[in-house]
């Protein structure tokens, strides 16, 4: 187009948004969901795509962002069109199938929308994209093409990873300064403190912890550490399959919501599950964060604190390797005591051995320190929404 064309005629010509479609089956929790919403949230407000998102359960979603109905078949959130995907064959109403198709960590597409993708005048975009993992493989099969045995499609593997040649992982643009506008604002802090717990922030001498966990057998150690800590020791635990295990310490019937208590050094507050957004503030207002699966582990990461990992266990401990994959990246310029403070730690929380938290907790001022840096090196490899749309165009020129 030449730089005279009128604005009017520009607008008229303008490129036509991506369409896009996400297929997420939840197999349990809330980290399919929970990646698929991020990756079409981000999609749509970054990129101007047409993001419409098929899921199975609808409950899950539900609790990562309320206002969705259960009720209904399509509706649309945030400019996002959400089916109900509730039939083997269903894939809406009309097969009309998107620029770029995503399924999420290989839930099988319906095969009536796989026969309409190949019927299409342009073949889409069909991407599956895979869970997280930081080992070194994944960098060799990301963007991998497999044809399919019968259509003429071709189908790229899109591995999310912590290293380079990976997809990385999500990360909004607005996120470090939303981070950084809470961290300095004083008045935004006591806010969330007041809010989310009902009290005042603690004071400076307690360390804050955030508790996002599966059972875990090592929680009662310590929290029984916690208890006699020198320090006081302040902790958040969301309401969920970790609840049970803390209100069985403080003798409770459960722990649930709005529910306080203390023993010696350790005071704990239970908190509502809150909408997706909501979960960044409380690794903000937390030094040190236990997280699970894959999305509050990435969201840790960009909180630049100290975290914990509770890995998603697999059959066979075939999570392990990936948990040390994980600890070679983040680890990877610690000094050697804190390395291995760290490791054990998280090996410990992971069922291996009993967790040591003065010995993990001596650590603090340089894990810390590596936590902020992890933050700079991660981002050197782009951020998954971006990468893949950028990917996305190139197949689509
Ligand atoms: O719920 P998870 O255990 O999900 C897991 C993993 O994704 C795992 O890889 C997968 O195989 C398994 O599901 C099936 O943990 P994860 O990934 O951290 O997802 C939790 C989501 O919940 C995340 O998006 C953050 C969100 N969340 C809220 O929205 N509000 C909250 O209050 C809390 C605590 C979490």
């Amino acid at each position: 187009m030449s730089s005279t064309t009128p604005p009017s005629e520009q607008s008229v010509t303008a490129p036509t948004a991506i369409a896009c479609d996400i297929f997420c089956a939840v197999i349990d929790n809330f980290g399919d969901i929970g990646v698929c919403w991020r990756l079409a949230r981000q999609l749509a407000s970054e990129h101007g795509w047409l993001v419409r998102v098929f899921v199975d359960d609808l409950h899950a979603f539900q609790k990562l962002c309320p206002s969705l109905a259960l009720d209904r078949a399509r509706q649309t959130i945030g400019g996002i069109v959400i089916e109900h995907w509730q039939e083997p064959a269903h894939a809406g109403d009309t097969l009309e199938v998107a620029d770029v198709v995503i399924e999420a960590f290989a839930c099988e597409l319906p095969p009536a929308y796989v026969a309409a993708m190949a019927r299409r005048e342009r073949a889409p975009v069909w991407l599956n994209l895979e869970y997280l993992s930081a080992e070194d493989w994944v960098a060799d099969f990301h963007l991998r093409p497999s044809p399919h045995p019968r259509y003429p499609l071709t189908k790229t593997f899109f591995f999310p990873g912590l290293g380079p040649g990976t997809g990385g992982v999500l990360k909004e643009r607005h996120l470090d300064a939303a981070r950084m506008a809470f961290e300095a604002s004083q008045p935004a802090r006591e806010a969330w403190w007041l809010e989310t717990t009902g009290r005042a922030p603690p004071p400076a001498a307690a360390t804050v912890i955030s508790l996002f966990a599966y059972e875990n057998p090592a929680v009662d150690s310590l929290l029984e550490q916690w208890r006699d800590s020198a320090e006081p020791v302040v902790l958040l635990v969301p309401e969920g399959r970790i609840s049970g295990a803390v209100a069985r310490f403080f003798g409770l019937p459960s722990f649930t919501a709005g529910s306080h208590a203390e023993r010696g050094s350790l005071s704990a507050h239970a908190l509502a599950f809150t909408a997706q957004a909501g979960y960044d503030p409380l690794l903000w207002a937390s030094d040190v964060n236990f997280v699970r699966g894959e999305d509050s582990f990435v969201r840790a990461q960009w909180a630049a604190k100290p975290f914990v990992w509770h890995i998603y266990p697999q059959a066979d401990d075939a999570h392990l390797p990936k948990l040390d994959a994980a600890l070679a990246h983040y680890a990877r310029t610690l000094p050697g005591d804190a390395r291995s403070a760290l490791a054990r730690f998280w090996h410990a929380w992971n069922g291996a051995g009993k967790p040591d938290w003065a010995d993990f907790r001596r650590h603090h001022a340089v894990l810390k320190r590596r936590a902020a840096e992890w933050v700079g090196e991660l981002a050197l490899i782009g951020d998954l929404a971006g990468n893949l749309a950028l990917f996305a165009k190139t197949q689509l020129k």
